[in-house]
């Protein structure tokens, strides 16, 4: 499956690892591109200098390209930045944020962008500033969401940019990512899944707490505060929604959650935890590995998309 993505990038699959904070470490980014993906170590708020390690590790693993997920919510974002440069990445993606004051700075270094968008308005804006690509994200996605579905996201994205656009938000399988072609997107990432992957060192309660999960099972937590988050449903959400009923303020609700997302990928800890995963947590019935993920969907969406 050729698209401009699979050309920009040089990879053999138009399927795109999200960045997700904790889950996107060297050996699933390192997976996902042997896999014939782009695999992504996520920066999210690690230290600069761990992330510079993460990209030497997968480095070791695999000699096809992986990228850096560059979450901008982090105060270390400008160094991470600097980081991905140095050490020769060759893509780049963006959450939670705008990108446009690094842009120059990775587009000289000739580092692809792909910011990850959340609306028509946003895409707009990256490509005017040189984004390669955009990452349409509906809110179907796990952890940090907009409003837009991807339904309704992708295709007034594709229609407003002459970029390429990626689909993200709800797929986990090639009738997803038949859909997300149908509606003008030419590549898909993936988040949810990839949390399941026999090669993510996630802890296997999650696992299994995304395995067990029903269509129905997340809860978005944060709107409050501006920062909304999906993640299944348990005490932590509870407890989360309960206090932002009550106008609790943003110390008290960031004192729940405060490394709340690496206990649970971490240690296991899915009851206080944050479980973040996307609504398609429910189509997801086992562990499988990258290769088979990656390559059972694209050859479902192949098959979907001639008949
Ligand atoms: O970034 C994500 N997903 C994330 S980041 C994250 S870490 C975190 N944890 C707790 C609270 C907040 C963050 C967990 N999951 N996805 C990409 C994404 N980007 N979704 C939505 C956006 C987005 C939102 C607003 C992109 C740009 C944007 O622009 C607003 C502006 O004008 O700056």
């Amino acid at each position: 499956m050729k698209t401009r993505i699979t050309e920009l990038l040089g990879i053999e699959y138009p399927v795109i690892q999200g960045g997700m904070a904790w889950v996107a470490e060297y050996h699933l980014a390192a997976a996902v591109s042997e896999a014939g993906g782009l695999g992504l170590i996520g920066a999210a708020s690690a230290p600069p200098e761990i992330v510079r390690e993460q990209i030497r590790e997968a480095k070791k693993l695999t000699d096809k390209p992986i990228g850096v997920n560059v979450m901008l919510l982090n105060p270390n974002a400008e160094e991470v930045a600097k980081i991905v440069i140095e050490e020769g990445v060759k893509v780049v993606t963006t959450g939670a944020g705008n990108p446009g004051k690094y842009m120059e700075m990775w587009k000289n270094a000739g580092v692809k962008v792909i910011p990850v968008v959340a609306s028509v308005a946003m895409a707009k804006l990256m490509e005017r500033a040189g984004a390669d690509a955009v990452v349409a994200e509906g809110m179907e996605s796990g952890g940090h969401i907009g409003e837009a579905t991807t339904m309704t996201l992708v295709p007034q994205v594709v229609d407003a940019v002459n970029i390429p656009v990626v689909a993200a938000g709800g797929i986990a399988d090639g009738r997803g990512m038949a859909a997300a072609i149908m509606l003008g997107a030419e590549a898909v990432q993936m988040g949810t899944v990839f949390v399941t992957a026999k090669e993510s060192i996630v802890h296997s309660n999650y696992k299994q707490k995304i395995i067990g999960a029903k269509d129905i099972d997340s809860e978005v937590t944060g709107r409050s505060t501006g920062h909304p988050v999906r993640s299944i449903r348990n005490k932590m959400t509870r407890e989360y929604l309960r206090l932002e009923k009550e106008g609790a303020s943003f110390e008290d609700l960031e004192h729940l959650t405060l490394g709340s997302l690496r206990n649970a990928v971490m240690d296991g800890d899915v009851v206080n935890g944050t479980v973040m995963a996307g609504q398609i947590a429910g189509l997801i019935k086992e562990e499988k590995s990258c290769k088979d993920i990656i390559e059972g969907i694209t050859a479902q969406a192949e098959r979907l998309l001639k008949g």
